[in-house]
């Protein structure tokens, strides 16, 4: 299972005010805390960085790759900003995301050929939020459609359902589900998924989020999840994905297994 660490976010008061002000203490401190926590790659969250956000983000790649050896998940809609990140990022680097929304798919996925990188394919399309499963694997088709024309390998796209709050769209968990199931019958080798976990539990109480995080990344598990942006510092998340890696066979059992 592949962990994401989402916590170097714009959204952060902490971690947004330090973007801004080009503070790299508190980005370095975060990235390294992720990392101790078992993060394989660094989600940079700079949302649509209307302003600056190509400088912003190359100098959030080359800030935290000078001090830390991790390969970013740079989530931007700025076409631009991701452009320059790529330019500047060692190793293999996760685009987040191409959606089915023709423009995004078109320049998202020459970046990706381009720059060999891996990207999350988002299943949004010109139309909106998917309602469904059917919905779902209709834009998941195109991206795949769209990866083929530019030679970038199947394994190479993470294909995201998009988490919707439970808040709003209780039953469209279900559709999430059957969304990952039917993914994997796209392309040989099929392509790998993703979710943005903790977007399930926006606005719920704060005492009842990291259980139902949890408890949902145990059943996208089961479904067969690739990869996840979660919060790696929630020890008991790690200790969650650990279990499911176990009961999916991936690893062996050993009373030490958590450790
Ligand atoms: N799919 C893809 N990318 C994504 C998402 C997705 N990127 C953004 C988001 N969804 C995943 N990332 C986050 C990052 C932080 C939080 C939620 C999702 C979050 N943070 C804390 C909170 O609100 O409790 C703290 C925020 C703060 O400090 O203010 O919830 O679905 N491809």
């Amino acid at each position: 299972m592949l962990v994401i660490g989402e916590k170097i976010n714009v959204m952060s008061k902490n971690l947004g005010e330090a973007m801004k002000e080009r503070n790299p203490g508190p980005i370095i401190e975060m990235a390294k805390k992720q990392i101790e926590a078992g993060a394989n790659y660094l989600d940079i969250n700079i949302g649509p960085a209307p302003k600056e956000g190509p400088e912003l983000m190359e100098w959030l790649v080359t800030t935290i790759q000078n001090e830390v050896d991790i390969p970013l998940c740079l989530d931007t809609t700025n076409f631009e900003a991701m452009e320059a990140g790529l330019k500047v990022h060692k190793g293999k680097a996760l685009i987040n995301s191409a959606s089915g929304e023709p423009e995004r798919l078109e320049k998202m996925m020459s970046l990706a050929a381009k720059h060999d990188s891996l990207i999350i394919g988002l299943c949004l399309s010109a139309e909106g939020i998917p309602r469904d499963a059917n919905e779902r694997v209709m834009v998941a088709a195109e991206i795949i459609t769209k990866a083929a024309e530019l030679g970038i390998p199947n394994d190479h796209i993470y294909l995201d359902p998009l988490i919707l709050p439970l808040s709003v769209a209780q039953k469209d968990v279900l559709e999430v589900f059957e969304s990952l199931r039917m993914f994997k019958s796209l392309s040989e080798p099929p392509p790998k998924t993703v979710v943005g976990l903790s977007n399930i539990s926006n606005s719920l109480p704060r005492e009842l989020k990291p259980l139902v995080d949890r408890t949902l990344l145990a059943m996208l598990m089961a479904c067969g999840l690739d990869a996840a942006i979660l919060d790696p510092l929630d020890r008991e998340m790690i200790n969650t994905l650990k279990t499911a890696e176990v009961l999916r066979n991936e690893n062996l059992y050993a009373p030490s297994y958590l450790d």
